[in-house]
């Protein structure tokens, strides 16, 4: 401690000049405590994390770079930044970050802007095989200005078809190739994808969102060696702020940094930035390392629990914190399941599997992953826990019988609080 008082988070204050949202903010709090929480991209950050995000540094504008801003008054928000960009650089072997990025889906806009011109072509994963908006959906910035092909996953393996990856881009030659998905349980072959985009002479990204806090942790390879550039959020297994972040070559630094600013992006959010550098603090630990290869031992125990409740899991199971299960063998919709499973006290969310038969909204899965369950504490015994709760929420539509869960549930994450009191 360097001083006091610290004028950062004070509850009793918002309470007092606003307690309506305080109330809010409460209820929250008694969510994430009294219910498991399996969305595969949310975790619970550290209170030194909430802390840097509600502290003063959210007042400072500084838009530019360390040494390069167009404000006076920024030598402490750069001495931030600047930590945060070596730790970056360090803790990914990276030969260059930027933190500014205020999301994922701005770090993808930025990467776009850096290598891609309107109308140009770009290969990506398609949302519905498990890509992401911002890999070329009609709907999207990156569907509408870019002419995105998409590749897959195949029928029968479930697996990225390389093959595919291969064909598409020596018959388009795009200027950039992005592999990285949301809903794509396994390793991705970052070398496959290398030689494919040096064949065609393009730009390699790794949108690495879902899976960075696991390469952080060293539970699996990076993909850092391999791309021209890699852009990731902060905010899930990372257990970081919500934000997203850029690291690249060197070569690419001078045009990602200008992608993200002036381009894309006006002041950075100073005190998000400083919570990254907290994070990447954190995860530079032996115990983020014990943490994230706890993270992949739990989805594997979750994802063989569920299929002993009669789930499919889509190619055969998980190599990283996430699965994808097909509810087909169970009679139930992604959405009956989700929905189900929230009157349950558990939150998940449907998700399409490959070659779903039913729209997006309804979607044939459900997609679950393990950051938030770890960080509370749990291990492979509840995984099996969880699939037995899952499996009884999905199965049933009695309110009496989602009431005797929710307290089953409520049993169980008494025992590992979030946020202990
Ligand atoms: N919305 C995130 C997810 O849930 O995967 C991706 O942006």
């Amino acid at each position: 401690m360097t001083q006091a008082p610290f004028w950062g988070p004070d509850f009793q204050a918002l309470d007092a000049e606003d307690p309506e949202i305080a109330g809010i903010l409460l209820s929250e709090l008694d969510r994430l405590r009294s219910g498991l929480q399996l969305i595969a991209s949310e975790n619970y950050t550290s209170p030194a994390v909430l802390a840097a995000l509600g502290s003063t540094l959210s007042n400072k504008y500084a838009e530019g770079y360390p040494g390069r801003r167009y404000y006076g008054g920024c030598a402490e928000v750069d001495k931030a930044e600047n930590i945060g960009i070596e730790r970056a650089k360090q803790l990914f072997g990276a030969e260059h970050a930027n933190l500014q990025p205020h999301s994922g889906a701005s770090a993808n806009i930025a990467v776009y802007g850096a290598f891609v011109k309107p109308g140009e072509k770009v290969l990506a994963m398609s949302l519905p095989h498990g890509g992401h908006l911002t890999h070329g959906s009609a709907v999207n910035f990156s569907g509408k200005w870019f002419d995105v092909i998409s590749y897959g996953v195949r029928q029968d393996t479930e697996l990225i078809d390389y093959d595919q990856v291969r064909d598409l881009a020596r018959q388009h030659r795009p200027k950039m190739i992005i592999c990285g998905a949301t809903a794509y349980p396994r390793l991705i072959d970052f070398a496959a994808f290398r030689e494919i985009a040096d064949e065609v002479d393009a730009k390699l990204m790794v949108d690495a969102a879902h899976f960075i806090g696991l390469v952080a942790g060293k539970a699996i390879p990076s993909p850092v060696p391999y791309a021209d550039v890699v852009s990731f959020t902060t905010h899930k297994v990372l257990r970081g702020p919500r934000g997203g972040m850029i690291v690249c070559r060197e070569e690419h630094a001078k045009a990602i940094d200008k992608a993200v600013f002036p381009m894309m992006q006006g002041g950075p959010l100073m005190h998000a930035v400083a919570a990254k550098a907290v994070a990447l603090k954190e995860a530079a630990t032996p115990a983020y390392q014990d943490y994230a290869a706890q993270v992949v031992a739990n989805s594997k125990a979750l994802a063989e629990g569920l299929a002993e409740e009669g789930m499919r899991p889509v190619s055969g199971g998980t190599d990283t914190h996430l699965s994808l299960l097909d509810l087909q063998p169970l009679g139930v919709t992604g959405a009956e399941a989700e929905e189900r499973s929230d009157a349950a006290g558990i939150t998940l969310n449907k998700n399409a599997i490959p070659y779903d038969p039913q729209k997006p909204m309804i979607g044939s899965g459900i997609r679950v992953g393990t950051a938030c369950v770890t960080t509370q504490g749990m291990g492979p015994v509840e995984m099996k826990e969880i699939s037995t709760l899952i499996g009884r929420a999905i199965r049933t539509e009695s309110p009496a019988e989602a009431a005797a869960i929710r307290q089953d549930v409520s049993g169980l994450v008494s025992k590992f609080p979030a946020y202990p009191r």
